[in-house]
């Protein structure tokens, strides 16, 4: 095969994004390391090579191409290359913009956008709690009320997790805590509409923009 370190930069942004879709997780790991080496930029290689390789599982899983086991080996090969890339994407600058409590909506488990959008916000300077996937309204309540969070941050990526978001709001607001945070959502299903519908106070359909919009929602 051909040593990754040969390759110019665009073919390994495509060798990396098949080794993802293919559930290379080795592969994907080898490439993503090379072509950081090599000067690529981790956003780049994020958003040209990992977010289009799921996007391109997620076709196959709707094609019947692929089911449940290659959608796993595809998140595990993203997961590896994601890896070897967060580092230089959480590198944060020295001022602490704020304090994010961030998690997958209760049912829902799929965290690598979540993940994704935690690396980032600590690159643009956020303390981030990760409070992980499958998080009941209780829990983010619990979070604001032992104090020190700015922002609630929600993501899900089923429709039929959705509601979990409007299920924290209302939380929040019947535990009297909602005017202490601002909530921002996120993930596939989830729409700048619906926010609002929810009485969210923003929403973003990347991580660069959540980062963005956690800064706008703290000046
Ligand atoms: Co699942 N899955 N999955 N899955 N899965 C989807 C979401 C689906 C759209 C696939 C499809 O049918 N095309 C579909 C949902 C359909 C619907 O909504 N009705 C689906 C389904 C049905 C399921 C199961 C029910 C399948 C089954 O078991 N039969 C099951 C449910 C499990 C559960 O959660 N209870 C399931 C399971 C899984 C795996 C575990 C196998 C795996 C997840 C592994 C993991 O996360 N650790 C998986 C995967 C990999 C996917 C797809 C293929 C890829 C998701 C992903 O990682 N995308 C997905 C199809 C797709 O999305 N195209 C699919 C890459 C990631 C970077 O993007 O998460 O969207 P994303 O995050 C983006 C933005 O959305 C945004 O920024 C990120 C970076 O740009 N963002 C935010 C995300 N959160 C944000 C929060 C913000 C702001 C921005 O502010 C707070």
């Amino acid at each position: 095969m051909e040593d990754v370190k040969d390759m110019p930069e665009r073919t390994w942004i495509d060798e990396l994004r098949d080794a993802v879709v293919e559930g290379a997780d080795v592969e994907a790991r080898r490439i993503a390391a090379a072509a950081a080496g090599a000067g690529i930029e981790a956003r780049a290689l994020v958003e040209m090579a990992l977010v289009p390789a799921m996007d391109e599982v997620g076709r196959r899983f709707e094609a019947n191409e692929y089911y449940v086991p290659e959608l796993l080996l595809s998140a595990r090969a993203m997961k590896a290359a994601f890896a070897v890339l967060a580092p230089a994407l959480a590198a944060r600058p020295a001022t602490v913009a704020g304090r994010v409590a961030l998690g997958t909506v209760s049912g829902d488990l799929h965290d690598i956008g979540k993940n994704l959008v935690a690396t980032v916000l600590q690159g643009g300077g956020f303390d981030v709690v990760d409070l992980g996937v499958d998080v009941p309204p209780e829990r983010f309540v619990e979070v604001v009320q032992e104090g020190g969070v700015d922002i609630v941050a929600m993501s899900s990526l089923i429709t039929t997790t959705m509601p979990g978001m409007a299920a924290t709001i209302e939380a929040l607001a019947r535990a009297g805590v909602r005017e202490r945070v601002k909530v921002i959502v996120g993930g596939a299903p989830v729409s700048a509409a619906y926010a609002a519908r929810i009485g969210a106070d923003g929403f973003s359909d990347n991580a660069a923009g959540a980062v963005a919009l956690a800064r706008r929602l703290r000046s």
